[in-house]
This record gives C-alpha cells, structure tokens and sequence, in this order.
C-alpha cells in the first residue's frame, strides 16, 4: 500500500487512450501559455498586474528559493494564503519543484493547521503574517509541529515575523533548470469539507486534475478575452478548477483576485476589471443579486456567474440573472473529483432546477440504496461516482486509520461514496436532494460535525453532544447542538459553552450557531442517537420561533 491509492493499470490506460491524461504538468502549461501570451496580463490582485510571463519568471524563481532552502520533490507544503496574487506564484513554484502544495483554507485556525500539518507530516508552511485578525505566523510557530523544517512567510503588514520564519521575498534565486515532477505524480492535496471530523487530505494528480480543468474550461468556454473573478478563497476547489483560475490561465485568459466575497469590493472590481465570469456559494449570489440593482456600478462585462458548493434554491437561480445582468450556471462538484455543471445552452427550467451533469462521458455514476443496490431511474439515492478525475482514496494510505476510512468512502470497485443524496432526471441532470453524510452545509462552509462534538464533550459539564443541521433562511443550514449536561440541575449555559468551543482555536463556522442542554437524547431502534428526531425537532422550533 503506498500514500496515495492511485487508479488501476487498465483504468489508467484506458484514461490516457481517450485522450484525457496527456501527460503535463502545472509548470509545464504554464511555461506553454507564457510563450503564447507573454505579455497578455495573466494575474490583477492588489497593487500587482503580472502578465504570463512574469508569472512564469516569479514561480521559476521561487522554484529555484524553495530548493535552495532545502525543500524537495514529494514534500508536503502546507500553504494557507488569501487571495492575494503571492497565492499563485507560491503554489506555481511549488508545482514546478514537485514539492506538494496542501491547501488550507483562511479561515483555518489552530486546531485545522494543526491537524493538516500533522496529517500531510509537512515539511513547510507558507502562511501570512497575519490575516483577517488572525496571528497566523506566531500560531503556526506555536504549533512546532516536529516535521516542519521550514516556515516561508508572506507579510501582509499585519503581524510579526517569528524568528525563523523567512519572508518570500528572500527566497527569490535566480531561476535554473529543475528535475520536476511527473504528469502521474501527486501535485497537491486539496482538504475535503470534513464530513466526519477535521478535514481529509484528497491526493490529485497532475495528470486528472489537468483534464479536469481543460474539460471544464472548455465546458464553460473560456478564451483569452475571459476575465475570471476569483470571489471564492482561491485555495478552494471551486474557485480553483471549476473551471476557476487553472481554467482561465489554461484558456489564456486573465484572474482577478478579489480580496473579499462581499458585494461592493466584489462588484466594484467587476466593473473596474470588466469581469466576465466568477462563481459563487448561494448565500453570496443572494447578497450580490441583492446589492448589485442599487450599487450603481457597471456590470454589463458580465457573462456568467456560477453557483455552486451547497444547494441553491430555484428562486435563487432565478433571481441571479436578471439581477446582474448575466447567465447563471449550476456548479455540483467536490474536491474528491465528480463536477457536474448546467451547460451554458441549457433551457431555464434546468438552469434554475437541476445541479447539472457530469464533465466526462467517463464519469460513472451510480444512485443507490442502503444496500449499494442501483435505484430505479429518477428516485433519489446516494451518489456514487468513479472516473478519470475522482481520486480512489484519501492520503496517507499508509496510516491504518485512513486505510480504514478508504474501506467505507469508497466500494470494493473504486467508487466514490459521496455522501448525497440525487436523483436523476430524464435528460441526465442530477438534482442534490440532501445528504447521507453527517455534515453540515452553512451556505457552503462545511460543518465538521464530529469535530463540533468533540469540542463539547470535552468540557467538563457536558456528558455527550450531537450537531445537527437546523435550517436558516439565508445560509441554507446553520449548526445547533444538543448537549447532555453531566449534572442537568447544574447545566452549563450555551454562551458558557460556544465561549469553551471558541476558546479552543477553531474556525467561525465551528462555533455552533445554536445550544440546546437537553436532560436525553432521542434513541433509534437499538438505541444509538437519532440524529433525524433531533433535526426535526430544532426544525420545529425554528418554524415556531419564526411565526
Ligand atoms: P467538499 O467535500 O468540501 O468538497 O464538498 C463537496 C460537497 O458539497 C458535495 O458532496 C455536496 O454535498 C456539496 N455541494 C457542492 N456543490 C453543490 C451543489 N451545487 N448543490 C448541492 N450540494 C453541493
Ligand atoms: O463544494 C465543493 O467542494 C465544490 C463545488 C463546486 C467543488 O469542489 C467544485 C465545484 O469543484
């Protein structure tokens, strides 16, 4: 058993013959659009405009800075930028040395850092010096996680440099030839929503996750004149591949970093920039179809605007177009691989109702009961998927307790279980209909159930929690646990609690939104916790609050 679980010889060769494994590399296709385009502007964030060759030139010669320090082919990197255009030359430098970028999210906190170090056994970090409030160079320091031999450092002018930590702008060496990795070998892992705990580390390829880009750029129909708006943080697989800013630099076309989601920087820089194409979560696409018919700005460059991450209402879909002045676009994908679009000919009635259908003529989909057994056509059951671009297990398989996690995500055969719950209708688009997973989705941030869990139980008042979704009318679903207190004359209070949770360093969104000390949990048959009575029972008293 190696770290990554790859495809089957025959799948493999089956995947090169169509024609969609071809063999490139990230640094190669970018060394290839840099001679097409040279001066066309490649990347807008901040104060910098770099054209493709200046992108090339800075990851060549960040590539060359991180060998200098030490760092080798195959080493994991975990990078946690926001979007600002360093992002980019980071992780294109990392991908031309075959160092392995981990993709933490911005929003991370002690306890995520921690455990993607720990799980990818990073060898660096390239973090901020501090971001959005958070000390996130002193934190990772903090961390001193022992396989960490290396802390690059971007100064965003917020925070203090730890001692030891290098700021990017040393690394620059002069660019040189680099062995680099191959089409076939790991590029990056990309962090999974975290269904039942902290976040899964999800190996790709150069090689699939390329045809993934290529296929969906192509879907999407980017060109050069495409001016993407990355709103979403771009260490996201959305904004990152679907088709997002590997698409667009694939096609020749020109990203735009927008250093926050919320409407006015948004739309401001669509009219400053003339942006054709962004994608966003649906709660953002309400806020901005809200904003945008008063804001007063010029929207009339935009072309589409994709919605995707969690279910958006078809009302919603509805809305977005007539508000920005665009076509809209159903995104249904995951970082595991499977990505569904509407296409951008469809008729209205399957924009507005449907997640779409799959990228591949190769992706396998199968909707299935609790038994694994196919449903009949059009009834709802869980997505099942394999394909050219879905990965067959998480890393590190070498680890018995991700082995043992591989053993129930996916079948015998490689299928992929997703976790949702779809039908399909007769033209062949899925419709997402819930979930089986134990996950909350808050207006596309992934609530770690487990995770939340855990949290609680260790205070010491608590005897046993369980999360649950309760719904909300603009993220879709927020987080409310019920909580079993040791001694339930004595409860602890819910601000007591969510204090206790937040003081353990993690993420906003695992803060949960609601408490409820309840003296018993509601059993199933044989007596585990019925999560579905304690979601329904949270979903009544929401409606009753409401009235
Ligand atoms: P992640 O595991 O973080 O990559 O999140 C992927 C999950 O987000 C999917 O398995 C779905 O549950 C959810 N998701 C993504 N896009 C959509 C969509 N358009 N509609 C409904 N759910 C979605
Ligand atoms: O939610 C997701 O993970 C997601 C949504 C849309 C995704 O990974 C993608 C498109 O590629």
């Amino acid at each position: 058993m190696s770290a990554v679980v790859g495809w089957p010889e025959h799948e493999a060769a089956r995947y090169r013959a169509a024609g969609y494994w071809l063999g490139e590399t990230f640094g190669e296709l970018l060394a290839a659009r840099a001679a097409e385009h040279a001066d066309r502007v490649a990347v807008v964030g901040g104060d910098a405009r770099w054209t493709y060759r200046e992108l090339d030139e800075r990851a060549h010669s960040l590539a060359a800075g991180f060998a200098d320090l030490g760092l080798r082919a195959g080493e994991r990197v975990v990078v946690q930028l926001p979007n600002v255009p360093e992002f980019l030359e980071v992780v294109f430098a990392l991908f031309r040395l075959g160092a392995v970028p981990v993709f933490a999210l911005p929003a991370h906190r002690e306890t995520e850092l921690r455990h993607v170090i720990a799980e990818s056994a990073a060898a660096a970090v390239v973090s901020t010096d501090a971001h959005e409030g958070f000390a996130a160079a002193e934190t990772v320091a903090r961390i001193a996680a022992p396989t960490v031999g290396h802390h690059v450092v971007v100064p965003l002018g917020e925070g203090e440099l730890p001692p030891g930590a290098v700021p990017l702008d040393r690394l620059r060496a002069p660019a040189r030839e680099l062995p680099g990795p191959s089409a076939g070998d790991l590029a990056f892992l990309q962090l999974s929503g975290g269904t039942t705990g902290l976040p899964k580390l999800i190996p790709r390829t150069h090689d699939d996750y390329l045809y993934s880009v290529r296929a969906s750029a192509e879907i999407c129909r980017l060109s050069t004149d495409t001016v993407y708006l990355v709103a979403l943080p771009a260490a996201h697989n959305f904004p990152m591949s679907s088709p997002g800013y590997l698409g667009v630099l694939h096609a020749g076309g020109r990203v735009v970093l927008c250093p926050s989601p919320e409407a006015k920087t948004a739309l401001r820089l669509v009219e400053r920039e003339r942006v054709t194409f962004t994608g966003v979560v649906p709660p953002l696409a309400a806020l901005w179809a809200n904003a945008a018919p008063g804001a007063g700005f010029d929207l009339s460059s935009l072309e589409v605007v994709q919605v995707g991450g969690a279910r958006c209402a078809p009302e919603l879909a509805r809305r977005i177009g007539p508000a920005l002045g665009c076509r809209v676009q159903q995104v249904f994908g995951m970082a595991e691989g499977l990505v569904n679009y509407t296409r951008l000919d469809d008729p209205d009635d399957v924009v507005e109702n449907t997640q779409g259908r799959p990228i591949s003529a190769d992706d396998e989909i199968r909707v299935v009961d609790a038994e694994d057994n196919d449903v009949p056509p059009g009834e709802v059951g869980a997505l099942l998927t394999r394909g050219p671009y879905t990965i067959r297990g998480y890393y590190d398989a070498t680890r018995p307790e991700v082995a043992a996690h591989n053993a129930t995500a996916f079948t015998a055969d490689g299928f992929y279980r997703t976790g949702d719950l779809v039908r399909r209708t007769p033209g062949g688009d899925l419709v997402v209909s819930g979930r089986v997973k134990d996950q909350i989705n808050r207006g596309g941030e992934k609530v770690a159930v487990e995770e939340v869990e855990n949290h609680l139980i260790a205070h010491p008042a608590v005897l046993d929690a369980a999360v649950v979704a309760m719904p909300d009318r603009f993220l879709g679903e927020r987080s409310c646990a019920y909580v079993v207190p040791v001694d339930t004359a004595a409860p602890p209070t819910a601000a007591a609690l969510r204090a206790f949770v937040r003081g353990r360093g993690v993420a906003a969104v695992t803060v949960p939104d609601r408490i409820e000390v309840v003296a018993e949990f509601p059993v199933t048959g044989v007596g585990k916790t019925s999560k579905r009575d304690l979601r329904a029972a949270v979903a009544a008293r929401v409606r009753e609050e409401a009235r």
